[in-house]
């Protein structure tokens, strides 16, 4: 029988979940990045079987990378681009070599995943991540004075984002704003408004078909070598699933996810489903999506959200939300049965709670908050699993 392999995203040294926590939560292993290393650098053999090592030595194995991360001049086909594709294929051989099997990257252009706000009072009185479209635009519209902002939004929307700019103190918009720009954990970067508008030009004349294009480059350049190598790729979807800040977003829908795959079928070529970050829209059938992509599912980030007026959403529990996440468990687990393989898993983000209420976190990745999604989440495939079993063995 293949179960998920259950894991735990760790940061490195410095973070405050150690790996003896992340054992202790019951992952077989977790999910890491040299974070040290500054975007387009190579990941040296050195450091990679490092890094490992200190993994192995807990009892823990690292078996996904998050995320090797595309520099923004492969997004923008920009000066150097190809020297970067060359670095990247360097890292990927080194990380093949010393045994590593999952690479998860992303496509989304400057910012990785958005949140507007890090400390959301959840109803149980846990922190939760928040997303509130009018905290958009009154960043983008009155904070950062984006040109032509104003084109991107409904009159209705303008209106909710100026009273919310209105409203707000200094301190609050100061906060607002590194929050959205400051970088989350496991982006690479963080902006200051002026760098953040810089980057923004950088794709003013990037739409949807050209980054389309540019992603599709990337893959026909380092799928060939991933299939020798035995490796598979992972494609984190965008995070929220639509365009932002008038950028292109191109991983967002099936339809989007299925061009990837009929351009570029080589089989290392697949996707990290993250059920949270697809799940935000509505038109998203990730039922279907997990039967439609089932050959090239190579991650699992499983959590949940809540949507609710004019599409802001909360990161909820995750078997609360949006997503029958029963129903999510159980197609994973024949399909896993199906494929004989096991998908390796996260329960991705978690609650600031309890004991963590009084700790400095990283966002989302708390140890308690965590480690109750993950109990949630192998309770649930515990009892898919035993109830197969009945019939099947
Ligand atoms: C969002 C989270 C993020 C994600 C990165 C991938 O759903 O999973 O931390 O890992 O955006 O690059
Ligand atoms: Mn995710």
């Amino acid at each position: 029988m293949y179960l998920m392999n259950q894991t735990m995203r760790w940061y490195g040294p410095n973070d405050p979940v150690s790996l003896s926590d992340i054992r202790q939560a019951g992952c077989q292993g977790v999910v890491s990045a040299l974070h040290h290393i500054p975007n387009g650098e190579i990941w040296t053999l050195d450091e990679i079987q490092k890094r490992k090592k200190i993994i192995e030595n807990e009892g823990l194995e690292w078996n996904v990378v998050e995320s090797l991360p595309v520099h923004e001049a492969i997004k923008t086909q920009t000066e150097g681009f190809q020297i970067y594709i060359d670095n990247y294929k360097i890292s990927l051989q080194n990380l093949a070599h010393a045994g590593i099997k999952v690479i998860t990257y992303n496509f989304m252009p400057i910012l990785d995943w958005t949140r507007t706000n890090l400390s959301y009072s959840f109803e149980d009185g846990s922190k939760a991540l928040h997303f509130d479209t009018a905290e958009i635009v009154a960043f983008d519209m009155f904070i950062l004075k984006r040109p032509n902002a104003g084109n991107d939004y409904t009159e209705d929307e303008i209106i909710r984002g100026q009273n919310i700019f209105d409203t707000y103190s200094d301190e609050q918009k100061l906060q607002l704003q590194n929050n959205i720009i400051a970088g989350l954990p496991g982006s690479e970067e963080s902006f200051t408004l002026k760098e953040f508008q810089k980057a923004l030009d950088n794709y003013q004349n990037i739409d949807i078909q050209k980054l389309q294009k540019h992603l599709i480059h990337f893959l026909n350049a380092i799928t060939p070598l991933c299939d020798d190598l035995n490796l598979l790729l992972a494609l984190h979807p965008d995070d929220p699933p639509y365009p932002i800040f008038g950028l292109p977003r191109i991983v967002s829908t099936a339809t989007q996810i299925q061009v990837l795959f009929d351009s570029v079928p080589n089989k290392s070529n697949g996707i990290c489903l993250c059920t949270g970050s697809l799940g935000v829209r509505l038109d998203n059938n990730i039922g279907k999506m997990i039967e439609q992509f089932a050959n090239r599912i190579n991650f699992l980030h499983l959590r949940n959200i809540r949507s609710s007026q004019y599409n802001n959403f909360t990161e909820s529990n995750h078997l609360e939300g949006n997503i029958n996440m029963y129903d999510i468990v159980e197609r994973v687990f024949h399909i896993m049965q199906k494929q004989q393989r096991s998908i390796p898993m996260r329960p991705d983000h978690g609650h600031q709670m309890l004991d963590d209420l009084k700790k400095k976190i990283n966002p989302g990745y708390s140890a308690i908050g965590r480690l109750r999604g993950l109990a949630e989440l192998r309770g649930l495939e515990y009892g898919i699993s035993n109830n197969w079993k009945k019939d099947n063995i």
